[in-house]
């Protein structure tokens, strides 16, 4: 093959005639299309191009261009895509040689191909998943993809756009070798309690005309950190209730409730300890908080109680709230009547309303409960008369 090249070259030296043309078209053009005049350009007869025979010669590209020598042009052959002949490099040409016999003649011919805008920068995904705690730095970066655009020069990929801009910005980084590095840089927090899904839009243009472009989505989902703490419903309960209620009666429910996502957002209820032993009268369950009686009330003993109950979440971030309860009477005192003195011997010449006995009446019970009304039996020489309280 090398010794025929040789040969061929030789030959085509021992034809002295020398000349060069050269066209520029765009790729793509269809079939058929008029490439160049070259009977006109080389000055040359159709006649002459018909009696010489003349033909193209090329060693590679293909056959692309066709010589019509009735009418002298070179017109496209075969359909040309820049993009599968040249791949990214440039200029991108067809060279052949066109040659003529009777006398023998040959003229080196150059095609250029130019580049037309007929790749949109594409991404080898659609989309691209991200999960971000809300807790991720201001600064943190997030490695995205790089499009390709098969064009060159002003065809070829330009720049990037990523939207919306809320939480992260955009870096370009370019690398020696004309890669280019895109990642996305968090500049505002995120907040899970706020958006829970992101998705932003990265956009790569190219800079031809009309102007091309490819997107990718980009969804992000925000993990859950512990930023919230419980918060109470109230910041204080109050609940009546009544002295005679048996253990375990539910006195009043608690509520907080915790922004974050469980466990962080799980809220564990607790009767916080008091020193004077408030706290064990009271017992609120830990999932619901109910708050149940825990032991036996006495109006007489203690009218109130206040304790504090507690929320804590799974990350041990809390709140509390005041229980205030009042304990309320029930009648369950019987009047008590004690005899502070007594005559044994009274004297039948007694006078009326002479104080015979002294007695005092109590009843633990208080308001209506611990009122008290008293009688004597009917048809005895004696009444009572009220002194100072309860005597
Ligand atoms: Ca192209
Ligand atoms: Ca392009
Ligand atoms: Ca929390
Ligand atoms: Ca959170």
């Amino acid at each position: 093959m090398k010794g025929l090249a040789s040969l061929f070259i030789l030959f085509l030296l021992i034809c002295s005639v020398f000349g060069q043309i050269s066209y520029t078209i765009p790729e793509e053009m269809s079939k058929g299309s008029l490439v160049g005049n070259i009977a006109n350009d080389l000055g040359l007869q159709t006649s002459r191009l018909t009696s010489g025979k003349a033909r193209i010669y090329t060693r590679e590209n293909g056959e692309y261009i066709e010589l019509n020598r009735e009418r002298g042009v070179l017109l496209v052959k075969e359909k040309i895509d820049r993009e599968a002949l040249c791949k990214q490099t440039t200029p991108c040409a067809l060279h052949f040689q066109i040659i003529l016999e009777n006398p023998m003649e040959f003229f080196t011919a150059t095609v250029q191909i130019t580049d037309v805008n007929d790749n949109a920068p594409t991404f080898k995904r659609s989309e691209i998943h991200f999960k971000i705690s809300e807790s991720a730095i201001v600064g943190a970066k997030f490695l995205l993809e790089a499009a390709v655009d098969h064009d060159v020069g002003i065809n070829d990929l330009k720049s990037y756009e990523l939207k919306p801009t809320d939480n992260f910005v955009l870096k370009v980084h370019s690398s020696n070798e004309g890669d280019k590095n895109v990642e996305m840089v968090l500049q505002k927090p995120l907040d899970r309690e706020k958006e829970e899904e992101i998705s932003l839009v990265l956009t790569a243009v190219d800079g031809g005309e009309p102007q091309m472009s490819g997107t990718m989505l980009i969804l992000i989902t925000v993990l859950d950190a512990n930023d919230n703490a419980p918060v109470f419903s109230q910041s204080t309960y109050k609940t009546m209730v009544t002295e005679n209620s048996p253990k375990g009666t539910v006195i009043v429910t608690v509520t907080a409730t915790d922004a974050d996502q469980s466990p962080n957002g799980k809220i564990m209820y607790s009767v916080s300890n008091t020193l004077d032993g408030d706290s064990l009268m009271f017992f609120v369950n830990e999932e619901n908080g109910n708050v149940y009686l825990n032991g036996k009330l006495d109006f007489e003993e203690k009218k109130n109680y206040q304790v504090n109950i507690i929320a804590t979440d799974a990350g041990g971030l809390t709140d509390s709230c005041k229980l205030i309860v009042e304990v309320q009477d029930v009648n369950d005192n019987k009047p008590e009547i004690n005899i502070m003195s007594k005559s044994n011997v009274i004297s039948e010449d007694v006078k009326p309303n002479t104080i015979v006995t002294m007695i005092v009446i109590e009843d633990k019970d208080s308001g209506e409960n611990g009122k008290v009304q008293c009688f004597t039996s009917d048809h005895v020489p004696f009444h009572l008369k009220s002194s100072t309280n309860n005597f």
